[in-house]
């Protein structure tokens, strides 16, 4: 392992926590690039679970070194609880083992409460974002109304920039909102506070990335979401607000492109996805639900259910293609354990025709019917096998039929939530 951007091929929660933590075993450094704490990335080590939001998912590992980068938007009072939290599982993490961009845009309390109050006056067409202010953040970094960490290290800055931001946000948050303005004086007496909390961690992340590559360290870029919710790629407008896709580790951790060598992409042996938007093989039935008790299909940030369905291969051939995905870790095999019919999506039936892709368009997109193949299931648990020739051979049938569609190698295949709990192929 040199470079490697780990990658959601859906919607998220494709179990890219765990993927990430084993495979930092091999790492020197792991990197967040985009989102902030709408991410929830779920660990299990020694039978002990630890979700989380921020920190980048090597940090259990002690000889790593977890950057956050300039492409996260970062909640501080989040990202300090969250250290508190790895302090119980005995984790303390020094300024030597967690750095944070300087550049990094920093969530603000107008931020979530904007994501809020948008998400409440727009009803049922509502996105069903997290509510973690990501959206509003992401608006002010490109409207150039951004905090940046940097400015939490200085008041009279921050100072100058909140007089700047918040008479425009109170305006909204008042007029438009109906809500109480936000204070100047209080939220500088917060963030100023954190500022100097964090200030040993807060450096410059693109210059510790090109001494490690210099070094030829090997380094993770851990993708948050998944490419079905970057912002340009994505279910428009039912994503999230940055560019989930492999590509956006260059811009989100300042680094050039010729620094990746691999791009691993993660896929749920079958797709889930929580919030609104389109979702073809949803199943809102029995076997929808099996998936979501056995799968444990919660949000891990919000513990709203997830939606569940069959894989969507078509779905993940794309991802394939927007992210130049090398090869592919399987997740969740095991959950499938017990249904007697699988089904794959291989592409759709739209006004007709049958294409292989989603359409860019939200009323086409609604319209579009699964093109199914089925496949027998099995009744094994998987929770031990650590060999592909042990499983099943109607699960092999079912990762093989979906490796020969996709044309890349399978790597990995996740029976269990545990670190061991995986079958390793190359
Ligand atoms: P936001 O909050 O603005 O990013 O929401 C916009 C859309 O992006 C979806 N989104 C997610 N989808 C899956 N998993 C996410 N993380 C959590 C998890 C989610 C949770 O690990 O389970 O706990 O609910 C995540 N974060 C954002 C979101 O649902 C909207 O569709
Ligand atoms: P992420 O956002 O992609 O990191 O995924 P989440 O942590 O939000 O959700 C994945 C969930 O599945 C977590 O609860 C993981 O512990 C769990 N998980 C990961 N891999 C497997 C697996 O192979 N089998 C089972 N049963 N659970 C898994
Ligand atoms: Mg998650």
């Amino acid at each position: 392992m040199s470079t490697v951007v780990v990658i959601g091929t859906q919607w998220g929660d494709e179990g890219k926590g765990k993927v990430v933590d084993l495979l930092t075993a091999r790492a020197d450094y792991v990197v967040r690039f985009q989102g902030g704490n709408n991410a929830g990335h779920t660990l299990v080590v020694g039978g002990r679970k630890i979700i989380l939001h921020l920190t980048p998912s090597g940090i259990l590992h002690p000889g790593t070194v977890c950057l956050i980068g300039n492409g996260v938007v970062v909640d501080p009072k989040v990202l300090l609880e969250e250290l508190e939290r790895l302090k119980d599982f005995g984790v303390v993490v020094t300024p030597e083992r967690l750095v944070v961009s300087a550049y990094a845009h920093v969530i603000m309390p107008y931020h979530r409460l904007l994501d809020s109050a948008r998400e409440n006056r727009k009803g049922q067409g509502r996105i069903g974002t997290t509510g973690r202010g990501i959206g509003p953040c992401y608006e002010d970094k490109v409207a150039r109304t951004g905090v940046r960490m940097h400015h939490l290290l200085n008041e009279a800055a921050l100072r100058r920039r909140l007089e700047e931001i918040l008479e425009e946000k109170n305006f909204l948050l008042s007029h438009y909102y109906g809500q109480a303005p936000v204070v100047l004086e209080d939220i500088l007496r917060e963030y100023t506070d954190y500022g100097r909390r964090l200030a040993p961690f807060v450096s410059d992340v693109s210059t510790r990335l090109e001494e490690a590559l210099k070094s030829h360290k090997a380094v993770l870029f851990e993708g948050a979401q998944g490419t079905h919710l970057d912002v340009d790629h994505g279910t428009y407008p039912f994503v999230t607000s940055s560019n989930t896709v492999a590509g956006n580790a260059c811009c989100g951790a300042g680094i050039g492109p010729t620094a990746i060598r691999h791009v691993l992409g993660i896929m749920k042996a079958y797709t889930t996805r929580v919030g609104g938007g389109p979702f073809p093989t949803e199943l809102s039935d029995q076997i929808g639900e099996h998936i979501r008790t056995c799968g444990g299909e919660f949000g891990s940030t919000t513990g709203r259910p997830r939606r569940c369905g069959w894989l969507d291969l078509s779905v993940v051939k794309h991802a394939v293609r927007l992210n130049g995905l090398a090869s592919l870790a399987v997740t969740k095999l095991d959950v499938l354990t017990g249904l007697p019919r699988l089904r794959m999506a291989v592409g759709y039936r739209c006004q007709g025709t049958v294409i292989d892709r989603l359409p860019p368009e939200m009323d086409r997109m609604e319209q579009c019917e699964p093109v199914y193949e089925d496949f027998g299931g099995w009744e094994e648990d998987l929770g031990q096998v650590r060999r592909f020739e042990d499983l099943p051979i109607a699960a092999r049938r079912y990762l093989e039929a979906a490796q020969d569609y996709l044309g890349i190698p399978f790597s990995i295949i996740s029976v269990g939530p545990g670190r061991e709990q995986t079958i390793v192929l190359q």
